[in-house]
């Protein structure tokens, strides 16, 4: 390994070996100026003509922008230098040259578009905000992980290579296994809930789905990260607690430990944690406020889904993350438990972003029988589901979950305009690689 020392890090005094990225050389006549980038910032290397070795001067001021060097040399107080200190150097090393024509500019100076960023995310993520976006996106993960714990819950690894979806009004992608048609997992959500009848209990699992959609928009992807939770003898409102919960460690851990990211973004004076308890709104009492705001061409009726234009309309309305409960059965999976005392009624939620949905979840059928019913009222065969099914007849606790989309996430709570952005290699209609 070279040892080195980040340009952070390199004080005035200091005899140090600082590498990686030639950002920008500014060559004055006399004096030229390489800044050096690398993962915590920038610092200068003075070159003076006249009063340095020839061969040092030429190595130094010789390579294009964006080439790999490691400068050894000492640091010294520059107030006129962009961080106050600046390398007088003794040797510069070039460790891997770069075309002088790039496919992006590092430096931001010219806008990339999204695909070309996306083509090229080596170089488009040597942009301080691009790389915010995957540190914090870390952060995030980070931050759910911890608020997992404190729920008790073990993380755990499912399958992504399964016989059956779950998931309806998504396509599976299929694969071939040893001659087997099998498909990748839509969603944990049978093995999660398996789990929860195991000595485990409460699980979480942080993973990829893997969604056929056949349409591209700014919000869909074709892999995701999923974020999921399950719990057993925990009801739906438990479920939503949780959910708070974990959101919220999300948005906490981003604003304790990622301020120089939000810097880099420009959002340091506007991110909010958001406050107080997220407002449960039930489904009925969603589509009568949607239908008072008069921006859907058609008033909803019980049954329908909510529109995208009607989540907007809503979440303009309300302001902030919300729930939506009590949605009907009819238009919940066959896994999501309803009311006791109505049928009709699902104890399904999602919880919003004034932008999109953020969550889906809600407690589960556990009572085999039942379970069996709400198969066959699907269309799906519940004998392709014997390996979940049956666990349900040997002791599965009532329990509920939910799964949260982690790009999703990282989308809403940076004000990103594509998912795309949230996602280092994206998967979508057009795009099988990088
Ligand atoms: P010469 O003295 O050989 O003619 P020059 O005129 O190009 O060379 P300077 O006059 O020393 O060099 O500086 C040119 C510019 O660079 C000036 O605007 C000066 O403020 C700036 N400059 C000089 N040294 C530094 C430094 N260490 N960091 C940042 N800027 C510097
Ligand atoms: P659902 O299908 O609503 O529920 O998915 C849960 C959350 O995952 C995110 N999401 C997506 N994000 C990007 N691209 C996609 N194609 C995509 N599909 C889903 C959304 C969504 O809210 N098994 C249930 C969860 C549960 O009940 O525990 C499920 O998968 O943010």
């Amino acid at each position: 390994m070279l040892d080195r020392t980040y340009t952070a890090d390199a004080e005035p005094g200091d005899h140090v070996t600082v590498a990686g990225w030639v950002h920008e050389i500014r060559d004055l006549g006399g004096i030229a100026f390489v800044i050096l980038r690398d993962k915590t910032g920038q610092i200068q290397v003075k070159f003076e003509k006249d009063e340095m070795d020839e061969e040092l001067v030429e190595t130094g001021l010789g390579v294009h922008r964006e080439s790999v060097v490691a400068v050894t040399g000492e640091v010294e107080e520059e107030p006129r230098a962009p961080t106050g200190v600046e390398v007088t150097p003794e040797s510069v090393d070039v460790l891997a040259e770069a075309d002088p024509e790039l496919p992006l500019d590092p430096s931001g100076k010219v806008d990339a578009e999204l695909p070309t960023r996306l083509n090229n995310r080596t170089l488009d993520l040597r942009k301080p905000e691009v790389k915010a976006v995957f540190e914090i996106r870390a952060e995030i993960l980070r931050s759910a992980r911890e608020a997992f714990r404190d729920l008790g819950c073990t993380e755990i690894n499912t399958p992504k290579i399964v016989a059956t979806g779950t998931e309806g009004g998504t396509e599976l992608f299929p694969i071939t296994y040893f001659g087997e048609e099998a498909f990748m997992n839509q969603s944990p959500q049978l093995f999660k809930q398996l789990m929860v009848g195991s000595g485990l209990e409460r699980v979480f699992e942080i993973g990829p789905i893997f969604r056929a959609e056949e349409h591209n928009t700014p919000r869909h992807l074709n892999e995701a990260t999923s974020i999921d939770f399950e719990s057993a003898f925990f009801d739906h409102t438990d479920a939503m607690d949780a959910c708070e919960h974990v959101v919220k460690a999300a948005y906490e851990g981003v604003a304790e430990n990622c301020q120089q990211q939000l810097e880099a973004l420009d959002l340091a004076d506007e991110f909010e944690v958001p406050e107080g308890e997220f407002p449960r709104l039930s489904y009925e009492e969603a589509i009568e406020r949607i239908n008072a705001t008069g921006e859907l061409d058609t008033q909803l009726v019980w049954g329908d889904d909510l529109p995208t234009e009607g989540e907007k309309a809503l979440g303009d309305d309300v302001g902030g993350h919300y729930f939506v409960t009590d949605w009907p059965s009819e238009i919940k999976p066959f896994y999501i438990k309803d009311h006791d005392d109505d049928e009709q009624l699902s104890t399904g939620f999602d919880l919003m972003h004034p932008r999109m949905e953020l969550v889906s979840g809600g407690q589960r059928e556990h009572r085999f029988d039942r379970l069996v019913e709400g198969f066959e009222q699907q269309g799906l065969d519940p004998d392709s589901f014997d390996y979940y099914t049956k666990m349900f007849r040997y002791g599965m606790p009532p329990h509920a979950g939910w799964g949260l989309g982690g790009e999703r996430l990282v989308m809403t709570m940076l004000g990103l305009q594509n998912i795309r952005e949230a996602v280092l290699f994206p998967r979508d209609r057009q795009r099988l690689s990088p």
